[in-house]
């Protein structure tokens, strides 16, 4: 059948309210035009950044047979995106799906969601970023915080390193396998007053680093990471350029972030998404990316 509308397959936790995972990924990538088909990993009745006593329910015992479905179905992906996960055996699940399922041209994005601001989020543990380390390996393109590249690499959390301390970390991780690493979030205080939240990438392949970069808003909003990654998908299937979805994913969470600070809105609703999403389908006016000296080696 001819190819109408581009599918992902995402492998994230439905989350019943605050705007993460399954429902930020489907909204965004609706709007973009691209087809989801989630793979839940677990229902939840919110997230966990901010909420106690969420109810939680584990669906990896029946991932399995979801899985064997879509293979009985002989279903093909033009992506394959894994988030947030719950357990250490739903990372061989993603990794067994990976196996099957990704081939030469479809895309392998895992967005290794462990922690923030210096912090693993309280469900994860140390197994889970062992684990982890051997999943990215079968990505073409990851896209950790800076929290999560220094939890990866086994490195402190700094946020006062420098952009060629950063690019050098970048490298290193990216012999561990994906071609294509974007870090999010990454600090960068020029003085007191002059501070920036920037996103940095490496492209391996043709050895390029890409900045963008955005005033800091001290605030935090979860779940931005998942928005941002599926601006960054539905571009790129959309034929982008790596520099053009990096910056339009930027641009977005940037707005979204401006949209939802000028309110008092509690920020463990996520940001006001819903507000945003006609901009996916407007060109970027403001393109801000940049081309890095590549200094590294
Ligand atoms: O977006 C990250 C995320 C996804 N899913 C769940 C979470 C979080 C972050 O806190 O708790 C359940």
């Amino acid at each position: 059948m001819e190819k109408v509308i581009k599918k992902v397959a995402a492998i994230h936790d439905l989350s019943g309210f605050g705007r993460s995972s399954l429902t930020s990924v489907i909204p965004v990538l609706s709007n973009m035009g691209i087809q989801v088909c989630p793979l839940p990993t677990a229902i939840l009745s919110t997230h966990t950044g901010g909420f106690k006593d969420f109810s939680f329910v584990d669906l990896t015992d029946n991932m399995p047979d979801f899985i064997n479905h879509w293979k009985n179905l002989n279903l093909e992906f033009d992506c394959i995106y894994s988030g947030f996960l719950g357990s250490p055996k739903q990372i061989d699940i993603v990794s067994d799906f990976i196996d099957f399922f990704g081939n030469r041209s479809n895309l392998i994005v895992v967005d290794p969601v462990m922690g923030d601001e210096g912090k693993l989020y309280n469900t994860m543990g140390k197994d889970m970023v062992y684990k982890m380390k051997n999943l990215i390996k079968k990505a073409d393109i990851i896209t950790p915080n800076f929290t999560e590249l220094c939890l990866l690499l086994n490195e402190k959390y700094n946020p006062n390193i420098s952009e060629k301390e950063i690019k050098s970390w970048i490298f290193n991780l990216s012999k561990m396998g994906p071609n294509i690493i974007i870090v999010t979030s990454v600090p960068e205080e020029r003085s007191a007053l002059e501070k920036f939240s920037n996103v940095i990438a490496y492209d391996k392949k043709n050895d390029v680093f890409w900045k963008t970069t955005c005033k800091f808003i001290p605030t935090s909003y979860p779940g931005t990471g998942d928005s941002f990654t599926s601006v960054l998908i539905g571009s790129l299937l959309q034929n982008d350029s790596l520099p053009m979805a990096i910056d339009k994913a930027t641009n977005f969470i940037n707005q979204c972030i401006r949209a939802s600070y000028g309110f008092k809105y509690p920020n463990r609703e996520g940001i006001l998404l819903e507000k945003m999403l006609p901009i996916l389908n407007m060109p970027l006016v403001n393109s801000n990316y940049e081309l890095l000296e590549n200094d590294i080696k």
